[in-house]
């Protein structure tokens, strides 16, 4: 038996799977390609067993066909970013131990060097995407590690996220049904794919009914307007900035532009909105603008998609809906009791779509769950009049910026590793455009003359772009309580104008 995802797509051969920079393609061409990047993964072997592939590779057709080929040769997929540094890809490749790393030429520089020091081969695309004798691919268990996919704790570095088949599918399956899915459906898809939101909520559902899905190179206001203009997309799906900086170009259009993306836009049957809170002033005007109400929902890397508003029935600004089919969640007080409706707590998650381990790190996986087998999300919410309302997160430092998660202390070790910085506080100063505005406070060593480009290029060749610090602020010395401990809300006002 080979994977359900695989069977269907057999069941839709002729339909078309893919628009992407490289063309068209059907799911039987999707079939075919895949099979063949199997069989040179597997390069005589019977099954992969579950060795990790890393691939850095564009969205596009080669990234789904790459995707496909690791999980039908039995192999754990590590998508890496495409918008990461060297130092961000080794720590991947020294964390996630790969047998082989795939790479698109556009990308191999970056990757190259890495993987050589590692003593790791580099199978480029698209040679791995051509026709050879096809070899028996294996019966992979729905068990098996499917996708690790990166995600920040408040400790240490990002850690590798273990989603096997089965939780794929279980979150697939739920969306399928929640938001329904069906084979005419035609998304387009911009995200960056190495997170659940555009891989499971976009790629994956689209490809388990049969759908189209659009892949556009990257995010550009402009462009998604003009598609959305065509009037044949069905479906759309982005974090609560990408509708922001839509609104913005939909303002700065002329009339004339205006009227023909608003009308194109009317063809979606669905439009959602997750990965981080939608400012209720940006679901009014979205609204406004297109007629849609946007439909949040609430989600994390570790559990795929938890609570929904629904999509026949009220969309209610500012809540997150109920638990989506096949999830279950509650609110707890600190000491893990239920709390009562109207009471906040913390969210917990249970059900087949739940991750069961974080790669290699027993500790923190054991300390992620309840005895009972509760996941622990971190994340605040209240239930009022049946509806879940996100209020926060119980760490101050874990952040989202543009929908990416961060943690403030990965930023903050690096800034330290500047001999002239004594101490830093990294913070996140809510901002209309990115949800949280990352920020850092730094205290100089001595009489050392800090320069903010230089904080700023050691964060760049460092860290992923998203992570480096929009705002420095040069302080004789951080916000203390009695303790001497940082506070970091007090962190926050420095960089609130007085008159915000
Ligand atoms: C880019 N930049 C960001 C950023 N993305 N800064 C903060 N936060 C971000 N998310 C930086 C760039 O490096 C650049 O820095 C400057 O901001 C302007 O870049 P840009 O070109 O305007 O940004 P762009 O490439 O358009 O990206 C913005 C974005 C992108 C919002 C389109 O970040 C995005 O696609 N985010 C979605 C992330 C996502 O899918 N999250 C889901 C996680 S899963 P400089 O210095 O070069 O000017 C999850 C579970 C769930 O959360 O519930 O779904
Ligand atoms: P990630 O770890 O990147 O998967 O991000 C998951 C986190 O994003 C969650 O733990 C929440 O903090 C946040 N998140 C996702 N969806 C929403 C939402 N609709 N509203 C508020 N926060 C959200």
């Amino acid at each position: 038996m080979s994977l359900e995802l695989v069977n269907r797509a057999a069941g839709h051969a002729d339909r078309t799977a893919l628009l992407a920079p490289e063309g068209l393609f059907s799911y039987s061409t999707l079939l075919d390609v895949s099979a063949a990047i199997a069989t040179r993964l597997l390069s005589g072997r019977d099954d992969l067993d579950g060795a990790r592939v890393c691939y850095l590779v564009p969205p596009g057709w080669s990234y789904a066909a790459v995707q496909w080929g690791i999980w039908r040769a039995g192999g754990l997929g590590v998508p890496m970013a495409t918008s990461h540094p060297e130092a961000e890809l080794a720590y991947v490749l020294d964390d996630a131990d790969p047998e082989v790393v795939v790479a698109h030429p556009s990308l191999v520089d970056r990757v190259a060097g890495i993987a050589k020091q590692r003593g790791l081969t580099v199978l480029q695309t698209p040679a791995l995407l051509a026709q050879t004798p096809l070899a028996v691919l294996p019966d992979v268990d729905e068990a098996a590690g499917a996708l690790m996919l990166y995600t920040s704790g408040t400790t240490g570095r990002p850690k590798g996220v273990v989603l096997s088949h089965a939780n794929i599918r279980a979150q697939v399956e739920s969306l399928s049904g929640a938001w329904g899915w069906r084979g005419s459906d035609h998304i387009l898809l911009h995200l960056p794919l190495h997170h659940v939101h555009g891989i499971v909520n976009v790629l994956t559902c689209a490809l388990w009914n049969g759908a189209t899905c659009e892949i556009l190179p990257r995010f550009n206001a402009v462009d998604v307007w003009e598609r959305l203009a065509r009037g044949d997309a069905t479906l759309y799906m982005a974090v609560p900035t990408v509708y922001r900086r839509l609104i913005d170009a939909w303002d700065d259009a002329d009339p004339e532009t205006r009227a023909a993306w608003t009308a194109g836009s009317k063809s979606c049957r669905l439009m959602v909105s997750g990965s981080a809170a939608l400012p209720v002033p940006t679901l009014r005007r979205w609204e406004g603008i297109t007629g849609q109400r946007l439909l949040e929902r609430y989600g994390m890397t570790e559990i795929g998609m938890g609570l929904s508003n629904p999509l026949e029935g009220e969309r209610r600004p500012g809540f997150v809906g109920t638990p989506l089919p096949g999830v279950e969640i509650r609110l707890v007080d600190d000491d893990e009791r239920p709390v009562e409706a109207g009471h906040p707590g913390q969210i917990q998650v249970r059900g087949p779509g739940v991750f069961s381990q974080y790669w290699r790190r027993s500790a923190e996986t054991a300390d992620a769950f309840t005895d009972d087998g509760w996941f622990r999300t971190g994340d605040l919410a209240v239930v009022e009049e049946g509806a879940y309302r996100i209020l926060g997160r119980s760490s101050v430092d874990i952040l989202k910026t543009g929908g990416e998660k961060i943690s403030a202390l990965e930023i903050e070790d690096v800034l330290r590793s500047h001999p002239g910085v004594a101490d830093c506080a990294v913070v996140g100063v809510p901002d209309p455009e990115w949800g949280d505005r990352v920020c850092a406070a730094v205290v100089p060593a001595g009489d050392a003359e800090l320069v903010e480009d230089e904080l700023r290029d050691l964060a760049r060749t460092r860290l992923a772009p998203y992570k480096v610090p929009k705002d420095f602020l040069i302080v004789d010395d951080l916000p203390r309580n009695a303790m001497g401990k940082v506070t970091k809300p007090d962190v926050r006002e420095l960089f609130t104008p007085d008159d915000a």
